[in-house]
């Protein structure tokens, strides 16, 4: 049976109705991603952080989840000092000031480690913690672990999108993941999936794992899923980033019927009123 709470350290949240995640992308060139927290110089601006992260929680987030790293299609690396001196400053922050879960949006072994020691309460990886030592470093922290199915990496996702059968490939590679995982000493109370839309995948295969999300809970995990702006969304609408907000309520919301327990995203607001129609309509169906 999946977990109905999730243990995150010194807080923890129940999964007995959807959460919502917020994105906090602390990358200098997240402007699209609903905001810039540097200044003109470069600067990381936590006070901008802290405003940002206030209005989400008073928006209604659950989880604000902070990443240092950008994983859009073509995206620069970043290095392991800079994504350090990006996400760590931000943890600590938020956690000084707000009682909430953060997760931290990573995949390398030294920041699990030290966004742990900051006061991180899951560990969001779409590499599922494929890093040499990220197995390691997750079973160390006890917390809960998103593993994400993505198709090479950001930088190559979308040159090779090619599957025999897109579901069964996804279903089976969070399947091993899982199970590496449960060997590294992950408890399975503290694994979460997500099928990674958007990653490596075309228009039909999002579509796809959207619609067909249900058939992820043999594996008895709560899924977590990131539809949020993002460019299938653009295409079908024929929409620039910043107009993408009913595609992806409509994403939102379907996911929600096939079982998603976190959404990820970037509009708040509208995201916990939409989960707030859901919850009442599927409260109103056993009536
Ligand atoms: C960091 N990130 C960007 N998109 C994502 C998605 O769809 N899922 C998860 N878990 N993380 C994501």
């Amino acid at each position: 049976m999946a977990p109905t709470q999730l243990r995150c350290g010194d807080l923890s949240v129940s999964l007995a109705s959807p959460l919502v995640m917020a994105i906090v992308n602390v990358t200098p060139d997240s402007f699209s991603d609903g905001g810039s927290y540097h200044s003109a110089q470069g600067q990381l601006q936590l006070t901008a952080v802290l405003n940002r992260v206030e209005a989400m929680l008073q928006e209604g987030a659950d989880i604000i989840d902070v990443g240092g790293e950008s994983t859009r299609p073509g995206a620069i690396p970043v290095s392991l000092e800079d994504e350090l001196a990006r996400v760590i400053p931000v943890i600590e922050a938020i956690r000084k000031r707000f009682d909430v879960v953060v997760s931290v949006d990573t995949s390398r072994p030294e920041v699990i480690s030290q966004a742990a020691d900051a006061g991180a309460g899951i560990i969001n990886d779409v590499r599922a913690l494929e890093l040499p030592g990220a197995l390691a470093a997750a079973a160390n922290t006890s917390l809960p672990v998103c593993l994400m199915h993505m198709r090479g990496s950001p930088q190559t996702m979308q040159a090779n999108t090619e599957y025999d059968d897109c579901l069964n490939e996804v279903h089976a590679y969070l399947a091993g993941r899982q199970r590496a995982a449960l060997d590294a000493s992950i408890a399975g109370d503290n694994i979460l999936l997500d099928p990674g839309f958007g990653f490596g995948k075309t228009e039909q295969h999002n579509l796809a794992l959207i619609n067909q999300l249900y058939r992820f809970h043999d594996l008895e995990c709560p899924l977590l899923v990131g539809v949020s702006r993002k460019s299938t969304i653009g295409t079908i609408l024929n929409k620039p980033v910043e107009e993408r907000l009913v595609g992806s309520l409509v994403l939102a919301y379907e996911s929600l019927r096939q079982g998603a327990k976190i959404l990820r995203v970037h509009d708040v607001g509208p995201t916990v009123d939409m989960v707030k129609m859901y919850n009442a309509l599927d409260q109103n169906r056993g009536s």
